[in-house]
């Protein structure tokens, strides 16, 4: 009976995603008002553009596109990192990426949980950006203590969902019933509690510290504090947010609006104070906002070092943080300077700045043997034998993210610490390596270049 055999991890992590969407729905209502205006976003531009869903139905984006979503948690110690990377791998997600956010005043550093194979990002594309909490940037030493005890205290792990990573761990999986108990108990590190694990005062003096300290010692567990859907066209959701009551961030991170859209773009609203009791008495906590992201293609290093040039330029133009009142000012900056990198897959792909996926057409199959086939990629890419559609970036960018942890802790939140990125530290308490994102979009792209030469050359 194939009852004892395992499910895959991809597919829990579909179950995973699912569950978490809904707990989040119900928990959060603005959530359910975005899903729909994303949706509705979505099937327009489908509708309307039949060449870019031809794109996404070449690479197979058609598919996953409403099931795409990333969330992101702040975790406070070492052993919490290091636990929810096993728990993420029983559901095939692993460590991808090293984000230092210090320099931009948010005392964390990140990585993002993820599927790292096509194949199992296209049956879930599920990814949550994990931050921990540099408790050694807290410069005051009796509120550093204060917060190394409260968190030593929590465990935000319930010992359902600890022993089932052993389990899956030893016996290299989980079957169908282990599975949907592990989804049930792992949901339950991601749950919003409506009671602190401190009193009013102590809050509050975490809090002065910096907001996103109390956000993380404060309180049980690390809930999901947002879960983004992926639109089509992020622009048309910016401008139609204030019709849906929801009122977006000033400026939209990444890059900006192009005709061949690149890495990332995101935009977020600020969550509405929730009511908390404290140890001692009733108050309130902010944490948990909206997030909407367009996604584009992956660069390579050149690509990206285009990118971060461009970018650093349109800001240090500007002289300031993006904000409400230099908002038109930015877009206009960062069009100007974003004329330098090509709008244009073609050129992108021939000077080397983006990763793309080969895929071999029907004329290609046909022509195969035939006496005049091409044998080089470039002239079967020419000859109309095989399609090159763009690979899209799965991760996240630092300067956006810090962009958008400042837009829902408040433009007064901001610190400043000495820029010292600690990707060892972060790797000691995760346990392992983090993977570095080039090498995979490098080895998918590949994969792709490899099937195609099989198909056709061989
Ligand atoms: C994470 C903020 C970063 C993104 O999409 O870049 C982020 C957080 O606020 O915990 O979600
Ligand atoms: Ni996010």
């Amino acid at each position: 009976m194939p009852s004892t055999a395992h499910v895959s991890p991809d597919e829990i992590r579909k179950g995973f995603s699912k569950a978490m969407s809904d707990m989040y729905r119900d928990e959060v209502p603005l959530y359910g008002a975005l899903m729909e205006l994303v949706a509705e976003t979505n099937t327009h531009v489908l509708d309307t553009q039949p060449h870019l869903a031809q794109q996404l139905q070449r690479t197979g984006e058609i598919q996953r596109l409403d099931m795409e979503r990333h969330g992101a948690i702040r975790l406070g110690t070492a052993e919490e990192l290091a636990t929810i990377s096993r728990l993420f791998a029983v559901m095939g997600m692993q460590p991808v990426g090293y984000y230092d956010l210090t320099p931009a005043g948010v005392p964390v550093h990140s990585t993002a949980f993820r599927a790292v194979h096509e194949q199992a990002l296209q049956t879930s594309p599920f990814r949550v950006f994990t931050s921990l909490l540099r408790l050694e940037l807290i410069e005051n030493p009796d509120l550093r203590a204060f917060a190394e005890t409260a968190l030593a205290k929590r465990s935000i792990f319930t010992p359902g969902a600890l022993a089932l990573i052993e389990q899956a761990e030893k016996e290299g999986g989980l079957d169908a019933e282990n599975a949907d108990e592990f989804v049930r108990q792992a949901l339950e590190t991601f749950r919003w509690h409506h009671t602190a694990t401190v009193t009013g005062a102590q809050y509050q003096q975490l809090s002065d510290q910096h907001r996103l300290i109390a956000d993380v010692v404060a309180f049980k567990g690390p809930h999901i504090n947002h879960l983004t859907p992926r639109t089509l066209d992020i622009d048309h959701v910016q401008a139609a947010m204030p019709d849906k009551g929801i009122t977006p961030k000033a400026v939209i991170e990444g890059p900006p609006c192009r005709r061949c859209p690149i890495l990332l773009r995101q935009t977020s609203f600020k969550a509405l104070d929730e009511p908390i009791a404290f140890t001692d008495a009733q108050g309130s906590h902010s944490a948990r906002f909206g997030e909407i992201e367009q996604r584009g293609v992956a660069l390579t290093p050149k690509g990206r070092a285009l990118y971060d040039q461009l970018l650093n330029a349109a800001r240090d133009e500007l002289g300031a943080f993006p904000n409400e009142g230099n908002a038109t000012r930015y877009v206009e900056l960062m069009e100007r300077h974003f004329q330098a990198f090509p709008d244009d897959h073609a050129q992108m792909r021939e000077q080397g700045l983006a990763y793309y996926r080969y895929f071999t057409t029907e004329q290609g199959l046909a022509a195969r043997g035939s006496a005049d086939q091409p044998r080089t990629l470039d002239a079967l890419i020419a000859a109309g034998h095989i399609d090159v559609e763009p690979l899209v970036y799965e991760d996240f960018l630092p300067v956006s993210a810090a962009g958008i942890f400042q837009s829902n802790l408040g433009d007064a939140a901001q610190s400043h610490y000495a820029a010292n990125s600690n990707q060892a530290e972060f790797e000691k308490a995760l346990g392992r390596r983090t993977i570095d994102e080039l090498k995979l979009y490098g080895e998918t792209q590949q994969r792709s270049i490899d099937a195609c030469t099989q198909a056709l050359l061989a």
